[in-house]
């Protein structure tokens, strides 16, 4: 069987490996000239642990190959899958574009007998109202000439490889011998349990149902911690307190939720809920929560400064971490953009410092990237990502004598035993 895999980034190029090193023939299909060629020499585009070694070893041995013609891709294969990205526009709704320019690329190739998979996430229904009309254009009717499958990815970015083996997956299908053939086939990458759920638009709900639990889980936490703050409580401890209970688990506050999945798939079915005139009041308020979080760490900045005497104009300000995340390089929706932009609106001087995250992306914020060293020589210090490299800060680094510290990394005594005002998310 040969698949050919539509989308080269953080998650159709491990998908495309892992089916390679599984025995399949695979082409991976990008508009990305600069990732095919990457890709065609053996390297991986992507930063994933351990994904550079296994695209030399798939590519090495032939069944890995890339290209920009998916038509013809789509031709030469069985089994297509779409992976590209599905971002949101500024009015918070689903941007398809790249789905629907796959699918009709597909279009172009698709045979009797072949099954298209969509595994990027989708507003619950894309799959059977886009994707499959497209599908539909050429006169080949699902069900008897295609099949057609939704399975959403649910790796962890730099755990992919790991988890996407081991993982448990959903799948649904437009029939259920689609939802076999795609079971079967992901059964060759995962020892994980493959579940086969009612249909297409089950299986696209269950992904943003994961995510939206994990957003709305964070936002009370969030929410908790700024309470906290104001009643002089330290939200760290109370919640670690609170989850010895057998049946809670407290999610950790933090500046904001960042990455490409949890701050945008709750939208998703905000969309499709507020079309059926349900309004998804949860959902949205904590989204908006999660969203007042960089802001709420500007408004900790300017209370420490001021009550140093100093002013949020004029002042410099440390900022470490641009990714949204510890260790890793992805910078997408960061709590520190919003933060920096506020900063440097107010007057501050920002000294922005990430040692994973390239500097175009820290100079696309309006500000030149620092060393670290030049980063802990502020007025106030602000940690932003739980990146490994800032776990090794000591109170002597930090020569301004104010660290806010919005990830619970650090033991506050520790800082403030040797002068040091030290504020946080939830540390009051
Ligand atoms: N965060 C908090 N508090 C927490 C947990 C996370 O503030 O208690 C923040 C993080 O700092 C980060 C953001 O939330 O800014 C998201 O981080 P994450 O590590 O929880 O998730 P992602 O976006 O890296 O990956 C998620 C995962 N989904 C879930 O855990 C439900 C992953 O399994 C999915 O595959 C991925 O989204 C995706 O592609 O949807």
């Amino acid at each position: 069987q040969r698949i050919a895999v539509f989308g080269l980034g953080h998650i159709g190029l491990p998908t495309a490996a892992l089916f390679a090193r599984a025995g399949f023939k695979v082409t991976g299909v990008d508009i990305n000239p600069e990732t095919v060629e990457k890709v065609n020499i053996g390297r991986s585009p992507v930063l994933e642990p351990g994904l550079d070694e296994l695209v030399a070893e798939v590519v090495g041995t032939g069944n890995l190959g890339a290209t920009m013609d998916g038509e013809r891709a789509a031709a030469e294969s069985e089994v297509m899958i779409i992976v590209v990205p599905t971002p949101v526009n500024s009015e918070n709704t689903s941007d398809l574009s790249a789905v629907i320019s796959a699918a009709e690329t597909i279009s172009r190739g698709l045979k009797k007998g072949d099954l298209v998979i969509v595994e990027s996430t989708v507003p619950p229904g894309a799959c059977q109202n886009v994707v499959l009309p497209i599908l539909e254009k050429t006169g080949l009717k699902v069900s008897e000439d295609f099949g057609l499958a939704y399975t959403p990815e649910r790796a962890l970015p730099n755990n992919t490889l790991h988890e996407m083996q081991n993982n448990a997956r959903v799948i649904g299908g437009a029939d259920p011998e689609s939802a076999r053939r795609a079971a079967a086939l992901y059964r060759r990458i995962t020892s994980g349990e493959v579940i086969v759920v009612d249909d297409l638009m089950t299986a696209e709900m269950v992904k943003l149902m994961e995510n939206t639990y994990r957003d709305t889980n964070i936002a009370l936490a969030n929410e908790l911690a700024v309470i906290c703050e104001a009643l002089g409580i330290d939200a760290i401890n109370a919640i670690e307190a609170a989850n010895h209970h057998p049946r809670v688990n407290i999610h950790t506050p933090g500046p904001g939720v960042g990455g490409h999945c949890l701050s945008i798939d709750p939208y998703f079915i905000v969309e499709m809920a507020e079309r059926k005139g349900v309004p998804a009041r949860l959902i949205r308020t904590a989204r908006e929560v999660n969203e007042s979080m960089p802001l709420h760490v500007l408004e900790i900045v300017r209370e420490t400064l001021e009550s140093r005497g100093k002013t949020l104009k004029g002042s410099n300000v440390g900022i470490l971490g641009v990714a949204y995340k510890g260790d890793v390089a992805d910078a997408r929706e960061t709590p520190t953009r919003p933060l920096v932009a506020a900063l440097l609106s107010e007057g501050a001087r920002v000294l922005v410092n990430d040692p994973h995250v390239s500097p175009e992306i820290i100079r696309g914020m309006g500000v030149e990237p620092v060393s670290l060293e030049e980063a802990l020589n502020s007025d106030c210090v602000v940690l932003m990502t739980d990146h490994t490299e800032y776990l090794e800060i000591t109170p002597e680094m930090i020569p301004g004598g104010i660290f806010i510290c919005t990830r619970p990394v650090m033991d506050p005594e520790r800082f403030r035993t040797r002068g040091i005002t030290f504020r946080g998310v939830g540390r009051p």
